[in-house]
């Protein structure tokens, strides 16, 4: 019998170990999924540090939806109105060349842009951005981790000089307090909070804190639960920081030593009076005390967020508003503390690596910087000069450029935004006016199939061997273990193809994803991130790696001394020594040096600014949106498991019992929501786990799934100034009670499809 193969789940980012094995085991009854499709098996691999065996619905089904609605060949269509025709890959590649030609030439780089995701493999990634950035000299390249990470990315390199989350997960076993904020652990990073949880559980000291204006069921398990008003992230931290200031926890110590701007943030701290917070978070003033009593009173603080934070139109003074705590506090760089973003993709963290977001290059470099630059364009080869200085398109930029006539040429890799954009019905008129679109896509049809002129299938995870980073910092290697269905090839191979065919040739001549990634990594060499000693080989003769680690040398070998870094040396291989040097080298900053000019850690001063588009006469409530734990984004895969899509009736509203009295309105009765943007309509679930004023939808209902039951027709693409992330997380909305009979949702994609698509081929 086979040993089963060793992997990762391709879901959440905080990248649980799986083993795989085939739908035939000799001896053994074949493996079939309800239609009776043989499919293999997932189940969780005990010897994978980050999840020591558990996985959560989504991993141990997996297996389920790879093989079913795919797209299987290219496809093109001269324009949106046609129906599309199946393509050879010769035809629908030279297509691709032809347009992205005639468009530089015409009409110069910066007309074309991609899209990509992090879904993607580093692989992926990486030659995309050799592509884009190097050769083509575009820094139009985005991914959706604009929608998700950037305002972590923005406030980690603010206040510490460098990107990173600094924390591990063996930190949530041993913190004495767990500060969560912004995020709904339980059903969205599943594994890492049951381990979180059972350390809480047993451990009477520990305290957990959560801060969400739904009592999700993160805050149930909470000892505290801080539902604030949606927006109000700044005013509850910096009152936060003023307890802390006043009730004596400062560490004036690490404060001197280790970080600067202190002044500034102390004077801003100075109006978030206990009085003033409770009122504008609409929390008690006790409540805010025993937050700040629980950090203050605790050995080892340990924060994190995700997308209640990051989401915001200050989502980076948020996050800087967290570390701040950390910082005043000194909880940082030692075991169980620190502040830790928890990374939605699977590997939005490897992406980051590879330099994929438009502000970015590889090895956590800016586009901004010319020795970065400078390093980028010597290694590539490339004439000096070549690699743009400005910062390309974000993902919404792409979209105000096709609204211009900017941007000529749009290749979409594996995201789906015409689900998950803001300010949807602007998205889709902004796709109409595409006059070139590529789609590479690995599912037919999704709800961004009929913008698409061209259609590329792409085999996906299993399909294609390849890396991902989970948010500790660790990387595992992605094996094929399963043929591509049709002719759908891998998202690297495409882009190198399309290059060569461009006339790039050689540097885009690769042999294996494994070079490609042993190209990557050449260029994370003395960088925070340097991957240098990771490998394919050593990845699958060893397991999952974390960074830093460099050649030769063992898994986080590069010591963090308070005199600063040292390589551990390669002749010490006293196993205890070694574990314990590991141990210390899990955190970044154990050496209290930071990234910065100053070797500081940088304090932020933020006034709390609020929502971009606060409620008003019109729009009485505040809309937030959100994941379930089931469900995955917009459905491609975990709506063809039967076992998730029975977990749910279809969408639906959260809201306050006394809002739907006010309203007239019972629970399952429809309403209808209205924001300046567009109207969506759900069954209500009323509720007293949101607060009042807030209603909740789920994400998760493109228009193949539900009708009318879009998220994202309501909100809006107000960003960050710092981090260009939009705020998906609020907007003004009305709420107008509908007959029940005046719609039903649906979710069955094919009817839904009748109406979207023209018929699919000639
Ligand atoms: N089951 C499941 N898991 C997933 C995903 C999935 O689709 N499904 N997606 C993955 C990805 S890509 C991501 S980014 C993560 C997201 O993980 P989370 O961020 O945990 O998930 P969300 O439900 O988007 O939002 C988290 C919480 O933010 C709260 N919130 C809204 N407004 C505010 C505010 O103003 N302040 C504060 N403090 N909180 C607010 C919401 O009530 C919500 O409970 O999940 C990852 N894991
Ligand atoms: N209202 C609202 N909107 C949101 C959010 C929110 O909280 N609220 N969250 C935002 C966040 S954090 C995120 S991360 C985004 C997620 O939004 P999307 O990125 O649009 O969501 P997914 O459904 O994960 O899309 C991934 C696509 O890639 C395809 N795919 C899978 N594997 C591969 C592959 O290997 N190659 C290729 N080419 N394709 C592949 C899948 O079939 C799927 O269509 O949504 C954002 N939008
Ligand atoms: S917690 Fe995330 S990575 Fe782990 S099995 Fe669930 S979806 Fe996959
Ligand atoms: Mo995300």
């Amino acid at each position: 019998m086979t040993d089963p193969i060793k992997t990762l789940c391709p879901y959440c980012g905080v990248g649980c170990g799986l083993e795989v094995s085939p739908p035939a085991i000799p001896g053994k009854t074949v493996n079939r999924d309800k239609q009776g499709t043989p499919i293999w098996q997932a189940r969780g691999d005990r010897t994978h540090p980050s999840s020591q065996g558990m996985v959560c619905v989504k991993g141990a089904t997996i297996a389920e939806s790879l093989h079913k609605d795919r797209l299987l060949h290219p496809m093109v269509r001269d324009s949106l109105d046609e129906p599309f025709r199946r393509a050879t890959w010769d035809e629908a590649l030279g297509r691709v060349v032809d347009r992205i030609q005639t468009v530089r030439a015409t009409k110069g780089a910066d007309a074309l842009c991609m899209y990509g995701s992090g879904q993607f493999n580093t692989e992926d990634y990486y030659v995309a951005q050799k592509l884009m950035k190097g050769f083509l000299g575009t820094n139009n390249f985005d991914a959706n981790s604009r929608l998700c990470m950037s305002s972590a990315v923005a406030g980690y390199v603010q206040s510490f000089g460098a990107d990173g989350p600094p924390c591990c997960y063996d930190d949530l076993d041993v913190t004495d307090c767990a500060f969560l904020i912004g995020t709904n652990a339980a059903e969205c990073h599943p594994i890492l909070f049951n381990r979180l949880r059972k350390h809480h559980k047993q451990n009477k000291h520990v305290k957990l804190i959560v801060v969400d204006p739904r009592k999700t069921q993160t805050a149930e398990v909470a000892d505290l639960h801080l539902a604030i008003q949606p927006g109000t992230d700044i005013d509850l931290l910096n009152g936060l920081a003023y307890l802390l200031l006043y009730r004596g926890y400062l560490d004036s110590v690490f404060v001197t030593k280790h970080t600067s701007h202190f002044t500034a943030f102390a004077e801003v701290i100075e109006d978030y009076t206990p009085d003033v917070v409770a009122k504008r978070c609409g929390i008690s003033k006790e409540d805010l005390e025993t937050a700040a009593r629980y950090w203050g009173e605790s050995q080892r603080v340990l924060s994190m967020w995700s997308m209640g934070v990051n989401q915001s139109s200050e989502g980076t003074a948020k996050v800087r508003s967290i570390i701040n705590l950390h910082l005043m506090t000194g909880q940082i760089g030692k075991p169980g503390a620190g502040p830790f973003s928890l990374t939605g993709q699977p590997n939005a963290m490897g992406g980051r690596e590879a330099g994929g977001l438009s502000h970015l290059l590889p090895g956590y470099r800016s586009v901004k910087n010319p020795q970065h630059r400078a390093e980028v364009e010597q290694f590539w080869g490339l004439e000096p000069g070549q690699i743009a200085a400005q910062p390309g398109r974000t993902a919404w930029d792409m979209i105000t450029g096709l609204e211009e006539g900017a941007v000529e040429f749009l290749w979409i890799a594996a995201t789906n935004p015409v689900v998950s954009m803001p300010d949807l019905e602007r998205t889709k008129r902004a796709l109409l006016r595409s006059p070139f679109t590529v789609y590479q896509e690995a599912y037919y049809p999704t709800e961004t199939t009929p913008y698409a002129h061209v259609l590329l299938p792409a085999a996906q995870w299993s399909e294609a061997p390849g890396t991902m980073t989970n948010s500790e910092r660790r990387v595992t290697l992605c094996p094929q273990f399963r043929t591509p269905p049709g002719e759908a090839r891998a998202d690297w191979v495409i882009f190198a193809e399309v290059a060569r065919r461009l006339g790039f040739g050689k540097p885009f001549t690769f042999n294996g994803a494994a070079d490609v990634h042993a190209e990557f990594v050449q260029l994370t060499r003395d960088r925070p991130c340097d991957m240098t000693g990771i490998s394919h080989d050593r990845l699958r003769h060893e397991g999952p790696l974390q960074w830093p680690c460099t050649k030769g040398e063992d898994e986080g070998n590069i010591i963090q001394t308070e005199k600063g870094r040292f390589r551990f040396p390669s002749f010490i291989r006293n196993p205890q020594k070694l574990s314990a040097s590991r141990l210390a080298a899990k955190r970044l900053y154990a050496n209290r040096r930071f990234y910065t000019p100053d070797g500081r850690a940088h304090f932020a001063a933020y006034h709390s600014r609020g929502l971009a588009e606060p409620p008003d006469d019109n729009y009485p409530y505040v809309l937030t949106t959100g994941r379930l734990y089931g469900h995955w984004h917009t459905q491609t895969r975990t709506g063809r498991v039967d076992k998730i899509s029975q977990m749910y009736d279809g969408p639906f509203i959260e809201i306050h019992p006394r809002d739907a009295s006010a309203l007239g309105i019972e629970d399952g009765g429809w309403l209808e929501v209205r924001s300046q943007r567009g109207i969506a309509r759900f069954p209500a679930k009323i509720t007293t786990a949101i607060t009042r004023k807030t209603v909740f939808v789920p994400m998760h209902w493109g228009a193949l799934w539900a009708k009318q039951a879009e998220a994202n027709a309501l909100t809006h693409a107000t960003a960050c100034p710092d981090s260009l992330q939009p705020e998906l997380k609020a907007c003004a909305v009305q709420l107008v009670p509908v007959a029940p009979e005046a719609d039903g949702a649906t979710s069955d994609p094919a009817m839904a499809l009748g109406t979207l698509l023209p018929p699919l081929f000639v």
